[in-house]
């Protein structure tokens, strides 16, 4: 790596916490974007033109087309965020130009959203919440607003990494048993400190799952990794939870499924047209079976602020001239 011979302009697409952009301003030629309007495709083409580093987030889609406008000087993408699915990764390798993310410090935070889901939708929240601001509450009766325990119920994990993990802990908290699909089986001390079953068969697994959670990356391999012949194969009370990424479930035949039925509700903090929501599933989410989230997993102010120092580690590690800690490599997709 070269280090950078003068203060780099970084471009920023969208507004950061105030203490990083301050701190990004002090270290950095810093252009911020200061109304926060997702940037057009010419925006960021105009952005790459002319940046030394640009800081895009999930709301840019930093595509071929997008990289081939990059500029000369532009040797660095430090995504604020831990996927890189809105970023094509190995065109901008192919470019010479690095790509970091911000992984590890959202882990906590997504696998508390994860668990907010699965009771949300086990226990009939988003109903109930509804009921006294809108006045109709008439009293307590032993057979309304009943949800389905948790505690007991079978867990099925697809993609045990950080959060898949942090979300295991939590759960077998909650009473839960683990079960889990991984590409590659985890380090056995860690199976036997979450009692964790693996299941080299995600098909299997799907069949005997009460609840199924999607914490895995968003990439080729894993587009529509729940098909609507795998959501098929789950039991009609089971339910299924998604913090990951939109694009890695079938939405339309898992609302299919829900109208019809065939699976019991869902847990929805992301979906495959962001910010457009399949109408169906908002349908479905006025019925109370299904609890659809705006894309809110890692979205506390502690977790935005860590995002923010771990791209300014990349950025100064870069700049000086050494490897960067969260560089994403083209064996991470
Ligand atoms: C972030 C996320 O809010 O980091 C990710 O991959 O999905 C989100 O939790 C978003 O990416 C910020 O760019």
């Amino acid at each position: 790596m070269v280090p950078f011979r003068k203060r780099p302009v970084v471009v920023v697409t969208r507004r950061l916490p105030g203490a990083v952009e301050t701190r990004m301003r002090e270290l950095f030629d810093t252009r911020l974007n200061i109304d926060d309007k997702p940037m057009s495709a010419a925006d960021l083409a105009e952005a790459v033109a002319s940046a030394d580093v640009l800081v895009p987030t999930v709301t840019d889609s930093i595509n071929a087309s997008v990289l081939a406008q990059a500029g000369p000087n532009l040797r660095l993408i430090a995504n604020f965020g831990n996927g890189v699915d809105n970023i094509d990764v190995q065109a901008a390798l192919a470019r010479g130009i690095t790509v970091t993310n911000t992984p590890g410090v959202l882990t906590e935070d997504t696998a508390d959203m994860t668990v907010a889901l699965i009771l949300a939708v086990s226990r009939r929240l988003a109903e109930g919440a509804r009921i006294l601001p809108e006045d109709e509450w008439t009293g307590w009766s032993p057979t309304w607003m009943l949800g389905r325990r948790i505690t007991g119920k079978r867990l099925g994990i697809v993609g045990m990494g950080r959060i898949g993990q942090a979300l295991a802990r939590r759960a077998k908290a909650f009473g839960l048993s683990i079960h889990y699909h991984n590409r590659r089986r985890v380090d056995g001390r860690l199976e036997e400190e979450l009692e964790a079953t693996w299941w080299d068969s995600l098909d299997q697994m799907l069949a005997r799952m009460d609840v199924v959670s999607v914490n895995c990356p968003h990439t080729p391999a894993t587009y529509h990794l729940l098909s609507a012949r795998r959501l098929k194969l789950m039991r009609p009370d089971a339910i299924v939870v998604n913090t990951a990424r939109g694009e890695i479930i079938d939405e339309n035949a898992l609302a299919r499924m829900i109208e019809a039925g065939e699976l019991a509700g869902a847990g929805l903090d992301v979906f495959e047209h962001e910010p457009a929501v399949n109408p169906r599933l908002v349908r479905l989410a006025r019925t109370g079976r299904v609890v659809l989230l705006p894309h809110m997993g890692s979205a506390t102010q502690e977790g935005r602020v860590d995002m923010g120092e771990k791209v300014i580690v990349n950025i100064r590690t870069f700049m000086d001239g050494h490897r960067p800690p969260d560089r994403v490599l083209p064996s991470m997709l």
